[in-house]
Parts: structure tokens; C-alpha cells; sequence
């Protein structure tokens, strides 16, 4: 049996804090895959210092995109099976843009978005006693603040982040056009990719530019709604399986 290391649901809005997370957890549900969920919120213990990470046949693998091409060559688990070379490639561009550039925008508009930050610290660090939340709070946004520095994101203003963030939305609409999913009529890895960063986006009681810009694209949150209830669905599935095994 897999299991998957991740964090535990701390903003509400979103199943997940993490979109790498969130993305993995949806390829296992709509890959009808078995699997168990750890919850760990110390990701310091993680193989990488991060999650998501799995325990596959007693290994433990860290990075949701090299989790995912485990899971292809060792279980044969693809929800890409059906795409073609050209399709695939698009699929590793749009992974790419996601988890290397916007990730960071979203990165932006929750820890550092003054508005945005009480929430965050709530939803996070909000279980901690005080001061404790205030204190480890407060270090670990020093941290994120030095991480987007270091990535280059934190180098730009804001408006410079939400129009850099708004440009990679709007490609994704443009790809995604009027089609139910990007590539098939039913959900590949950039559909789980795609869900994972619009859910992020548009779930929690967060504004910021870049929801607004996310807000403008009617295919866009028609496909997260979409995704989102497959995503709801497959799970209600495992635990009707669950019932009816008790
Ligand atoms: N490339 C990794 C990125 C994972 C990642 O950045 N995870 C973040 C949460 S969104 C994390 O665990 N951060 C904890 C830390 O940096 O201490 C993947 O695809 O899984």
C-alpha cells in the first residue's frame, strides 16, 4: 500500500495547504489508487525537507514530480497513458510553469500580502499555544520571505509578481479553451496540476490580485469546479468501499 505524507488541511477553502500535495492526492484519487494518508506536519523529516513524499515498497520518495514517474515505471500508474508525444510535452510545460513560477506568486500572496497574512498565521501556526504561534510564526515567515529572495520572485514588486502570475493564468486559459480537460475527455496530470493551483487560488477567504486575475478566466474556474468534484467524488467512493469492507 502507498502512503502519502502529507500536510494536514490548515486553510480552510483548500483540502490542502500544499498544491504539490493537493496534486498528488488527486492523481492517486482519479487513478483509483489505493493508498493511506499520513498526516505529518513536520516536513524538516521529510526525504527533502518537503512535502508530499511517499512510502512506495519501502522506499521513501520525495518531489511530487518524481513521485510521479515512480509510480509510472514501478506501478504503471499513468493518468498521461493516453496523451500523445506532443500532448505530454505540453503536460511537462504546464507542470513546470505551475510548480516553478506560479507556485511562488501564490507563495506571495499568502505569506507576505499584509491582508492576507492574519489568516494564514491562523490557519498554520494557529493550533500552537501563545506565544509559541507568534514566535515560530514569525520565523517561519523570515524564512519564506528569504526563500522568495533567493528564488527571484521576492526580487520583483508586487504588481510586477500579480502581472507575472496573471500571464501564466491567462496561458492556461488560452490552452484550456472551451474543453472540459486539457488533453482528453477525461483528467490527465495537468488537470490535477491545473485544480491543485486554481483551488489554492480561488478556495481560501484570501484576495489578492492574483484570485482577481484567476476570477477573470470563466474556463478556469469551470474546470476547478469541475476537478473539484471529481476530486470530492472518487472520495466518496473509497469510503463507501471502506464502509461496505467494515
Ligand atoms: N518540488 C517539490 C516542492 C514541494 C514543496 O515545496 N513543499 C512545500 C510546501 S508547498 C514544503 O514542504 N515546504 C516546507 C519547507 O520548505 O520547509 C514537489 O514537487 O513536491
Amino acid at each position: 500500500m502507498i502512503r502519502l505524507h502529507i500536510f494536514p488541511a490548515s486553510l480552510r477553502g483548500t483540502p490542502n495547504p500544499s498544491p504539490f500535495c493537493i496534486k498528488l492526492e488527486t492523481v492517486l484519487r482519479l487513478a483509483s489508487v489505493p493508498h493511506e494518508i499520513v498526516y505529518a506536519t513536520n516536513p524538516a523529516k521529510a526525504p527533502k525537507g518537503k512535502l508530499p513524499f511517499i512510502e512506495l515498497e519501502g522506499e521513501r520518495i520525495g518531489d511530487s514530480a518524481l513521485i510521479l514517474e515512480r509510480l509510472r515505471e514501478r506501478l504503471g500508474i499513468d493518468l498521461d497513458r493516453e496523451l500523445s508525444d506532443s500532448e505530454r510535452a505540453q503536460s511537462h510545460m504546464i507542470q513546470r510553469m505551475l510548480d516553478e513560477r506560479l507556485y511562488w506568486v501564490l507563495v506571495h500572496s499568502r505569506w507576505i500580502e499584509e491582508a492576507n497574512w492574519p489568516v494564514v498565521q491562523k490557519g498554520f501556526f494557529g493550533g500552537m499555544p501563545f506565544p509559541l504561534s507568534r514566535i515560530v510564526s514569525a520565523v517561519a515567515r523570515r524564512q519564506v520571505r528569504a526563500a522568495l529572495h533567493a528564488q527571484g520572485t521576492g526580487r520583483h514588486s508586487a504588481e510586477e509578481i500579480y502581472e507575472l502570475g496573471a500571464a501564466d493564468l491567462a496561458a492556461l486559459a488560452a490552452l484550456l479553451g472551451e474543453r472540459e480537460f486539457f488533453f482528453a475527455n477525461t483528467p490527465s496530470v495537468a488537470d490535477a496540476a491545473c485544480f491543485a493551483y486554481l483551488v489554492s487560488i480561488l478556495g481560501p477567504d484570501l484576495d489578492s490580485p492574483l484570485k482577481e486575475a484567476a476570477l477573470r478566466h470563466a474556463n478556469l474556474v469551470r474546470h476547478m469546479e469541475r476537478m473539484h468534484a471529481l476530486y470530492a467524488a472518487t472520495r466518496q467512493r473509497r469510503q463507501i468501499a471502506l464502509t461496505l469492507a467494515a
